[in-house]
């Protein structure tokens, strides 16, 4: 009994007093910081189980088919739909010329987003742990609360490349850029399935173009105000992130992925937040919700 209360008190310490202040000491410097077992196997596990039942139970004809960032189709109303819950995006490469899926559903699916956290209770439970609270304290955030949810699962061969940018050319809060990043790797991920590669020290500047929200219903509902930038080559420096590890970084981090040259999916449960401490949401973003954005434990 008495062996029970103390193990029980020593396990709700760790708990409660998870810090990750060796792990973010350089995050400042750097913007970007690796949080080594970040989940717990079995929470990787519930993951990537909720995950297979969300696809085998996909009714097809209820998700149109919407394919990369900057395609025609990102500016549908399905993808601003999917701003509050988790709709359904597939490989381009999965389709033949006809529009239909070559490929087995649960081998061609992009992406579950970008409400993945509010409609679905399991992946949403993970933003609101005392560990998040943790990182989002160790970054200096003060009123953390998530904006966008999703599951990137970069198939092989069909997986999309995803090109440099910084997030907050998509995703952005007023007056001041207050956006990061937990990516969450649900298996091991090293440069062959396509690792994030980031420029450390990038994050000092703010993005040099926004996704920008037009009033135009009919056409295009969303655009870039500025061109694409190119990125040095050799400025990049892969990232690898052990399953259940994460990496958190700041919305202004340069960064990239290669096509996944392995023969399993590269899966990755990411979730943005903002600081709505002295910052509002842009009504400029794509991204807006009818009900205010989950508080972290709030
Ligand atoms: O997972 C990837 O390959 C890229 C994801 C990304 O750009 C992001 O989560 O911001
Ligand atoms: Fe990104």
């Amino acid at each position: 009994m008495c062996l029970n209360f103390q193990s029980s008190i020593k396990i709700e310490k760790k708990i409660i007093m998870v810090n990750y202040e060796k792990e973010l000491a350089d995050y400042g410097k750097n913007g970007f910081a690796v949080i080594d077992n970040f989940l717990t196997p079995e929470e990787v596990k519930m993951l990537m189980d909720e995950a297979k039942s969300l696809i085998d139970n996909l009714d097809l004809s209820e998700h149109r088919l919407c394919a990369i960032p900057g395609s025609p189709q990102q500016t549908t109303d399905y993808y601003f739909a999917s701003a509050g819950k988790a709709n359904f995006f597939f490989e381009p490469k999965a389709f033949d010329g006809e529009g239909n899926l070559i490929l087995p559903r649960e081998k061609c699916v992009m992406k579950l987003g970008h409400g993945l956290h509010l409609g679905n209770k399991t992946f949403g439970s993970i933003g609101h742990t005392d560990r998040v609270r943790a990182i989002m304290k160790g970054i200096g955030y003060v009123e953390p609360a998530i904006v966008q949810g999703m599951l990137i699962f970069k198939h092989p061969r069909v997986g999309s490349e995803v090109t440099p940018h910084k997030d907050t050319e998509f995703l952005f809060s007023e007056p001041v850029d207050k956006v990061c990043a937990l990516w969450i790797a649900l298996t091991d991920v090293v440069r062959e399935n396509g690792c994030l590669e980031v420029i450390p020290g990038s994050h000092v500047d703010s993005a040099h173009r926004r996704y920008i929200r037009t009033d135009d219903e009919t056409g295009s509902r969303a655009e870039f105000n500025g061109p694409v930038k190119e990125y040095e080559d050799s400025a990049f420096v892969p990232v690898l992130v052990p399953k259940g590890s994460c990496l958190v970084f700041d919305g202004k981090l340069v960064h990239r992925s290669k096509s996944n040259l392995s023969d399993k999916p590269r899966p990755a449960y990411v979730i943005h937040f903002t600081d709505e401490h002295e910052t509002k949401w842009s009504p400029d973003c794509w991204l807006q919700l009818s009900k205010p954005f989950p508080r972290v434990n709030g």
